[in-house]
């Protein structure tokens, strides 16, 4: 190991210390369930690479193993993913499938609107809420909240103590907290979360709405060619069907709806998405479903939408 990965920086792109002393070119430290994750795995998959898989479990699929010293060391803000190239550690999803296409593509000169979409799928900053008109990606995960309250349902008190001491981020630790204690109620009508969901779901909108427009008469974000940019929106797509608010959002995006049953036809939806499941996943999206019927406060959140 070369270097000490520095603390309370904002970790983003290639860093110039090593974290591990793997023989692996190409290493993937992923959760089956995480959306930035699955980002990355399918990128690997497009463009046929070799990778060694860490799979490391988080709060909301198991327990925290992203808080282990050993973790720690390979990522100071305790996040998945993290892609290692010969040992140099790459932070930030959107920056991983970047460093992976200048690479692996001929071409490594992303159009403009590719970079441009790709940028806006992405999932970006501390503080989630002050980016959701500028990244999709932001406005999804602030969604996620109500399938994380139905996952953390079955995660025992004991492992919330550790989460909220070790986790580096306060803010991500108190709000996994409250979600366990309170769940669905955080969606109480004129609640903080519900008037955050419901900015990120306007923001989502418009979001949805101009590349619905960039889509008229093509195939991909590029044209005819998939990108990376496809790779961003396809993970985005797919959470938003777990979420259950897929045919709501697409309803009036007629062009989204066709790209994103083209998105679902690619090997890769299949080999880096579906074939990662985790019974805590499949639980929880059964449990959203159910409480979407049953639970006074979800079940007005979601008929707001
Ligand atoms: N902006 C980061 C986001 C990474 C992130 O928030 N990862 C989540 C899973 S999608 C995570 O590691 N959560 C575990 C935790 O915070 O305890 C990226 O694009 O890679």
């Amino acid at each position: 190991m070369k270097k000490k990965s520095p603390k309370n920086i904002n970790l983003a792109g290639k860093q110039e210390y090593t974290v591990s002393n793997s023989n692996s070119e190409w290493v993937l430290f992923h959760n089956n369930f995480s959306l930035c994750s699955r980002k990355v795995r399918v990128c690997l998959e497009e463009y046929k690479i070799d990778y060694h898989p860490i799979h490391i479990h988080i709060l909301e699929t198991k327990d925290s193993e992203n808080l282990t010293p050993e973790f720690l060391k390979v990522n100071p803000k305790a996040t998945v993913p993290v892609l290692l190239h010969k040992n140099y550690p790459i932070y930030e999803s959107h920056e991983q499938i970047e460093y992976l296409t200048s690479r692996y593509l001929n071409d490594s000169n992303a159009s403009e609107s590719v970079n441009e979409w790709n940028r806006r799928g992405s999932l970006v900053g501390d503080d989630l809420i002050k980016g959701t008109r500028e990244y999709a990606g932001n406005c999804v995960a602030l969604l996620t909240q109500p399938l994380f309250i139905a996952m953390l349902k079955k995660i025992n008190f004991s492992k919330f103590l550790k989460y909220f001491v070790k986790h580096p981020s306060k803010f991500r630790a108190f709000n996994f907290t409250l979600y366990k204690v309170i769940g669905f109620s955080v969606f109480r009508v004129n609640s903080p979360h519900q008037k955050i969901a419901l900015k990120a779901i306007n923001h989502l909108n418009l979001h949805l709405s101009d590349l619905n427009d960039h889509l008229e008469a093509k195939k991909w974000i590029a044209g005819d060619t998939f990108s990376l940019a496809d790779i961003t929106w396809m993970v985005l797509l797919h959470r938003l069907e777990e979420l259950q608010l897929i045919d709501k959002l697409l309803i009036n995006n007629k062009n989204l709806k066709k790209y994103y049953s083209l998105l679902k036809k690619r090997k890769s939806f299949t080999e880096s998405i579906l074939n990662f499941n985790h019974p805590s996943v499949e639980m929880g999206i059964n449990r959203l479903k159910k409480e979407i019927l049953k639970n006074k406060n979800l079940r007005s959140f979601y008929g707001s939408i």
